[in-house]
């Protein structure tokens, strides 16, 4: 900290609890997560200590990739509820003294939007450019470019004998930021969230609006379909950073907000870039950097195993590209494996508890914004599929029918296993009941049959809960200025079992040491002061930690 004034604000002190309202609760049986579902968990949220929600999409949308395809922007989704629902969770919220971030997907939109209804109309429709049309080339795509979540970025529409630009899905066409009506229109929705209420926005994939002039091909290995995924042609293009300036003048400027970008390909000095205070287009990113560390050159569907050192790496290289802006800490969120099954142990119960809590101390007590996706506070646990009927996520169905023509289903059912997003959003388990608790109809992705262990009611009752050392970890987070501002360090770097850092505020420091092993591990050097924080009980050992153990000691020079 060079003994400078600490540059405070409510978003780096508090810790964010991310919600998936389709899998959250159901208040009304249908089997579909609600809002009204979610005002009835308002005393459970408060509970964790959290200081602001970041709700997925409930915006008016056909669901072709659950919420992420937004039809109105100003319209609640209807199995969602309503406007006035809506105004009840966000007051609900408020009272308790936790902010509410909405979802922002302004990069595409529905094909069921208004705009995109005009724009394939005609090419003089005065919303044409609000997307991204272009002429074929003898008779193909206009580029090579591969999207998402289908082999082309292109889809070509016969009524105006053109293609338009889906980095996604058919169904979310990629709005043209580069128009000026297309920004204010989008501002001027932003602004009418904020006079209603909201404190803030996730920005879907922020750092994709802007594309490479001219839309050049793609130059790196073509996917078995022969497109050429680019993201060096739209990912962090430097009219992104005009945008976002814009953005800030126009919608944030004089409101007490918080904006993170979710941010894929950027590496830390890019993600600098966006959060630098100087012009702050945003106040924090979400890296894709470890969400990467088990995937293999051909993207995340080739597993590789993860490695400690590289884990390090990264985690240090962002806090110290960072260190004068502000990082977003997360192991998962609804688009990821849950952590205790891919970084810890899933295996048998206490392997699973003390991993999931030993995960939380890794993450969390960095230095950054802690974001808890749902369960995670559970150490709910990747789900046994059967097979490719249970699964409801578009990027994981459209990858199986791909692999399944080349012959290769089994390969994709098993990846799908282990890194398929439907992991991530079945129903949150509230309890040993029928359907989890969740609802009291059928619920519209399967719950997990672990249910019966893992679920709130039994991590009420039990001392020893991942639940209930969450609680004690953001508490402990929340009240310490060093946790929350203090520098960061490695240490025990080339420890191949352990990863451990300090935190140190003036003449305090938190040092954290996590076994992220099933073995006993031995440390380098000893740690001496109070312990803190400990994710299990036993007699202590100052050099020796248990599998999974994970401390915290603080200590004062
Ligand atoms: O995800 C952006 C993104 O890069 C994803 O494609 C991500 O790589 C993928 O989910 C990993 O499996 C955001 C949202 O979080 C995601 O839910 C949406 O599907 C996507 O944008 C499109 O809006
Ligand atoms: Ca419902």
């Amino acid at each position: 900290m060079e003994n400078s004034v600490i540059d405070r604000a409510w978003w780096k002190e508090c810790a964010v609890y991310q919600i998936y309202p389709r899998s959250f609760f159901d208040s009304n049986g249908d089997g579909i997560g609600d809002l009204a579902g979610i005002t009835q968990k308002l005393d459970y949220i408060a509970s964790l200590g959290v200081g602001a929600v970041w709700l997925n999409p409930v915006y008016d949308s056909p669901n072709d990739d659950m919420g992420y395809d937004i039809r109105n922007y100003e319209a609640v989704m209807q199995e969602f509820g309503t406007m006035a629902d809506f105004d009840a969770l966000l007051a609900g919220l408020h009272a308790r003294g936790i902010r509410l971030i909405m979802d922002l997907v302004v990069n595409h939109s529905s094909d069921e939007h208004a705009w995109f209804v005009e724009s394939r109309k005609s090419r003089d429709n005065p919303y044409r450019d609000f997307y991204i049309w272009r002429d074929g080339k003898h008779g193909k795509e206009p580029n090579n470019w591969a999207s998402f979540f289908t082999p082309s970025a292109w889809k070509y529409d016969e009524q105006t004998d053109q293609w338009y630009l889906h980095l996604f899905s058919e169904k979310q066409p990629d709005l043209n930021w580069q128009n000026p009506a297309v920004r204010a229109e989008v501002y001027a929705m932003m602004n009418r969230w904020f006079d209603r209420g909201v404190d803030g926005f996730r920005m879907d994939v922020i750092n994709l609006i802007a594309k490479a002039k001219g839309l050049p091909d793609g130059t790196g290995t073509p996917s078995p379909e022969g497109y050429v995924f680019a993201p060096e042609h739209f990912a962090d293009q430097p009219q992104a950073h005009e945008y976002l300036r814009e953005m800030r003048r126009v919608c944030f400027d004089g409101r007490d907000c918080m904006c993170v970008g979710e941010t894929p390909f950027s590496s830390s000095a890019t993600g600098f870039s966006y959060v630098d205070p100087v012009h702050r287009e945003l106040d924090m990113v979400f890296s894709f950097d470890l969400m990467d560390i088990d995937s293999g050159r051909s993207g995340k569907w080739e597993i590789v195993p993860w490695n400690l050192a590289r884990m390090k790496a990264i985690i240090e290289d962002w806090q110290t590209a960072l260190a004068t802006g502000w990082n977003s800490l997360f192991w998962s969120n609804h688009d990821q494996p849950r952590p205790v099954s891919r970084f810890g142990s899933a295996e048998s119960e206490v392997p699973r508890v003390r991993s999931a809590k030993m995960l939380g101390v890794a993450m969390h007590l960095l230095r950054g914004t802690p974001f808890v996706y749902q369960g995670e506070e559970l150490g709910m646990t990747n789900v046994p599929f059967r097979n490719i009927s249970d699964i409801r996520d578009l990027e994981s169905l459209n990858f199986y029918r791909l692999a399944a023509a080349r012959g290769e289903a089994e390969k994709a059912w098993q990846a799908i296993l282990r890194k398929g997003r439907d992991n991530a959003r079945v129903p949150m388990q509230w309890s040993a009941e029928q359907n989890a608790g969740f609802t009291t109809g059928t619920p519209w992705l399967m719950v997990n049959p672990n249910h019966d262990r893992i679920n709130v009611d039994a991590a009420e009752q039990d001392p020893d809960s991942v639940l209930r050392f969450y609680r004690a970890l953001l508490s402990l987070r929340a009240e310490s200025r060093t946790l929350i501002y203090g520098e960061f360090a490695l240490i025990e770097r080339e420890h191949p079992q352990v990863f451990a850092y300090t935190r140190t505020l003036e003449d305090e420091t938190m040092t954290v040491l996590c076994n992220m092993s099933g073995k006993e591990a031995r440390l380098t050097k000893a740690v001496s002061g109070a312990c803190v924080l400990r994710n299990m009980h036993g007699e202590m050992e100052e050099r020796l930690l248990a599998p999974y153990e994970a401390r915290v000691i603080r200590s004062h020079v």
